[in-house]
This record gives C-alpha cells, structure tokens and sequence, in this order.
C-alpha cells in the first residue's frame, strides 16, 4: 500500500497493466504531486491500456502492422472519387448555400488541441501572430471569418472549440481577454479532447514524464467526436436550430469552411460526410487523400500512403491520388449522432515520437530519435460510415494555408502564409476594381469574405497608395 490517496482498485489496475514502475518516486512525492499523478492515473482507460501495448509493439511508424497490408489492399483497388470543382457550378450550390446559411442550418466546429510541436510553440497555435500588418492572431482571423459570414446572412454561426490539455486554459484566456474574438458567448462551446498515454515503443509502457506525471498527448482530432459528445455538443448544436456542422483546424487563416457553394453542394447531394479537396500535385506535398474503391470512400494520411502509390501518376500526368485532404469538412449532425453510437467508429493511428522520459535513477532523458509511441484518431476515419460523400475541389489560393513549419523552411511557414494572405487580399480588392499601389502591403480584416463587402468601404477606381488594413474597426 503506496499512500491512503491511492484508491485500492487503481493501485490494483496498475499492477494488473504490469505498471508499478509509474509509483517508482512515489515516495518523494508530496500530496499534491501524489494527486496530480492519481488523477492522471485515475483517467487513463485501464481496460483499453492492453490494446495500445499490443498496437505500440505491432506498429512500424505510421499504420500499425496488419493495418498497413489491408490499407494496401484497399488502395491497390482504388481510384481518386469525382470532385466538384468550385466555380463550376457556382450558381445553383451557391443558391442552395445561401439558403442554408440563412436558416442557420450551420454551425462549426474549431479543432484546436493540436501543440504546434512543429512550430516549435507549447501553447495553443490560435494565438500565434500572422496578420501580416494587423498581427491579428490566427483565432482572430478565423473567429472574424465567422463574424463576417454572420453579418452577410444575418444568423450567427454556432462555434465549439476543441482544446487539449496542453491549449485549454490559454485558449479560454484568450476568449475571455478578447471579447470572444467578437463572437457571442452564448453561441460560443468551448470542449477538450482527452490525452491518452504515450508508451515506449520497445515494450509498450508507459513513460514518466516527470516523478509525478506519466508522458501523455491529446488522442488526436478524431478526439473530436466522443469529447463534443460527451460535452452535450451535438444537443447544443441542434438547440441552436443547426442540422449540420463544418469542421475546420486552428492553423490555416485562409479556410472558408463556410463557403456557400461548398456547404450548398453538402445540401443538394444530402451528402453526410463533404469533404474540401485541393488538387495534389506533388507526391511529397503533405495533405491526406481521398481514395474510393467503388463502395468505400476513405482518407489515406499522407504519412501513411506508401512512396510509390504516393508518386504514381494517371492520365494528364494526374497523380493517380490527386484529391488532397485539406481537413475541412462538413457533417450532417444526424450522422455525426449515428456514428457516435457505433462501438469504436474511429482505429487509432499510432505516431512514432520522441518524447521525454524519466530513467529508473531519476534522470531525465531527451532523445533526440523517436522512442516512444503516440495515439491519435483521426476524424476522417468517419468517412467510410457515410451513406453519402460529396468532395469539393477548392483553389488553395482561395482557401489553404496552413502554418506549420518554423522560418527557413520550404513550406507552409509564417512568410508563406503572410504571403499569401496578402495575394488573397489583392484578388479581392483587384475584382473589386481597386488598385494597390506596387510593394504596398494590404490586409483584409476577417470580416471581409470577399469583393461584396468592399462595396460599403470602397468604390471602383480607388487606390490604396500606403500599408492599408481595409475594415479594421468594423
Ligand atoms: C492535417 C491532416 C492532413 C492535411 C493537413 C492540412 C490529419 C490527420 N492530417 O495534417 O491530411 O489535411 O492537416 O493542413 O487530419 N489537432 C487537435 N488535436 C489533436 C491533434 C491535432 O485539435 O490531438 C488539430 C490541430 O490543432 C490542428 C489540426 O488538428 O488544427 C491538424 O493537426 P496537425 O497539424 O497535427 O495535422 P497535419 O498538419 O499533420
């Protein structure tokens, strides 16, 4: 018997797991590091600790063993599905959006839980800077990008916020300091995804992170689903007069996951499950794709999609799997309600790391190779339970650019999205018949969706000769 605030089942489940070793500096610890460490213990998921061992010992980085023969399998019978194109049919899936929109039948879901690890940033990545000449925070361009959509059909879209462990409290922080980014509170959920334990990738146990904290990561945004769950979500959805929800992620300014033509083709084609594409172009650029084999519509993740299928290319010089995955979807709530219900809708992927950890002697390590297994669900994994899918090819010029990757490198970096923030912004005010000056920056506020709501602010023919943020204040 470790301390009287060791509950007896837990100390039991523990032995059970074969994890004594978490309890190993239990005897240092003080009472309110024993109860931090028997509240991390108390919600790890004993009865589901036996499957991450067997999948952490079974797995090679990226698809467990086993998952990666089926998924081979799978893809060697499939083919890129049919895409609308944006634009292509602008006039009818816009009507059938816009009508949606002002009936409310949309709200949204925010995925934010994900650490920036890439970037190098702890906290949550919405507060990261990006507005090229505002500083807006990405949570303040996303967050406007809804109050715009608001003021143009007249009904405030309902937001629900996933937060992890590691960007909660900022996040309501930043709320609570930033007049929910302009949003209404009421219309505003915020809910946190779980953390699930990382395990050494050799024997599958857990690791300490520090004496009186076990080693975990948030289970990934397909988290999304049983946290909004078990958050009342879907019922708060639905009690603010929504039938369907777009989901879209914390790091890409430009997103539109309100667009009328795409929520419009979600409508006309009753799809449950509608999904934003961009054209892939390049085997190693890093987004999932969409694959279907005729009776299954799927998302491989780029990490998981073997070299050669990756790189193989169709009529065109098309790559055979063009449909890239931008993680902006749109789901009907009554699918979202179906799926819930399904026993354990949504495989969990495993993720070789990195991570921290303390030695028997109580030296903490750092590797600098991967030594530990993470576990993350993915949200499209819904996609094969939809009855119907509908994929909708956007211009990543309009709406994708995400940051991920620190200064220097080749991609996705603050000065690509500043970049094209600012190349989007003159798209804009050039259809609007504005000229910009050369080498002047200009930046939209948030609110500005496009050429429609410059007709208030400016007129054809005008020039912005000096750094303009156009709408700021509004
Ligand atoms: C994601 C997609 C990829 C492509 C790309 C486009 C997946 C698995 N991968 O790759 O196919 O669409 O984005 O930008 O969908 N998040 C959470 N909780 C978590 C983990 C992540 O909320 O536990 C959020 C995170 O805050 C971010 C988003 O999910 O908003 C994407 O996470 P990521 O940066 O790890 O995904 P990435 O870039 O590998």
């Amino acid at each position: 018997m470790h301390s009287p605030s060791l509950p007896a089942a837990l100390e039991e489940s523990i032995a059970q797991a074969g994890q004594d070793h978490v309890l190993r500096f239990w005897k240092t610890l003080d009472g309110s590091a024993r109860d931090r460490l028997v509240g991390q213990l108390a919600a790890i998921d004993w009865g589901m600790f036996g499957e991450l061992r067997r999948l952490a010992r079974a797995s090679g980085p990226g698809v467990v063993a086993g998952a990666a023969a089926a998924l081979a399998a799978d893809l060697a019978r499939a083919a890129t599905p049919p895409c609308y194109v944006l634009g292509d049919d602008a006039d009818r899936a816009a009507a059938a959006g816009r009508k949606g929109l002002t009936a409310g039948l949309f709200g949204a879901v925010l995925v934010a839980g994900g650490q920036g690890s890439r970037l190098g940033c702890n906290g949550p990545k919405g507060v990261v800077p990006v507005g090229p000449l505002s500083g807006a925070t990405l949570f303040d361009l996303l967050l406007g990008r809804l109050r715009g959509i608001a003021k143009r059909y007249g009904r405030r879209v309902p937001l629900a916020i996933m937060t992890s462990s590691a960007t909660d409290a900022d996040t309501r922080a930043w709320l609570a300091d930033h007049d929910y980014g302009g949003l209404d509170p009421d219309h505003v959920l915020v809910f946190r995804q779980r953390d699930l334990p990382a395990v050494d990738a050799a024997a599958g146990d857990l690791l300490l992170d520090a004496p009186d904290r076990i080693a975990m990561a948030p289970d990934g945004h397909g988290g999304m689903l049983p946290a909004l769950v078990a958050a009342g979500g879907l019922e708060w959805f639905a009690d603010r007069g929504c039938r369907h929800v777009t989901t879209f992620q914390v790091d890409n300014p430009l997103t539109m996951p309100l667009h009328p033509e795409f929520v419009g083709h979600h409508l006309l084609d009753e799809a449950e499950f509608s999904t934003q594409v961009v054209h892939k172009r390049e085997p190693g650029e890093r987004v999932g794709v969409v694959a279907s084999d005729g009776k299954r519509t799927f998302v491989v993740e780029y990490s998981d999609l073997p070299a050669a299928l990756a790189a193989e290319r169709g009529p065109g010089d098309r790559l055979r799997f063009h449909a890239g995955s931008i993680a902006v979807h749109a789901f009907a709530l009554d699918f979202l309600r179906r799926a819930s219900a399904a026993p354990d809708p949504l495989p969990l992927h495993v993720a070789h790391k990195a991570v921290p950890f303390l030695k028997d002697t109580g030296e903490r390590v750092s590797p600098r190779t991967p030594n530990a297994v993470k576990f993350e669900r993915f949200i499209f994994d819904l996609m094969p339970l939809a009855r119907r899918v509908c994929l909708v090819e956007i211009d990543p010029a309009e709406g994708f650019a995400p940051l991920k990757n620190p200064p220097g490198a080749a991609a996705d970096t603050l000065a690509h999205v500043q970049a094209a923030l600012d190349t989007h912004a003159r798209r804009i005010l050039h259809r609007a018949g504005v000229v910009v000056a050369d080498g002047v920056g200009v930046e939209l506020a948030p609110w500005i969706l496009d050429e429609a709501d410059l007709d208030a602010l400016l007129s054809p023919g005008s020039r912005i000769e000096r750094p303009t943020v156009i709408g700021s204040g509004i």
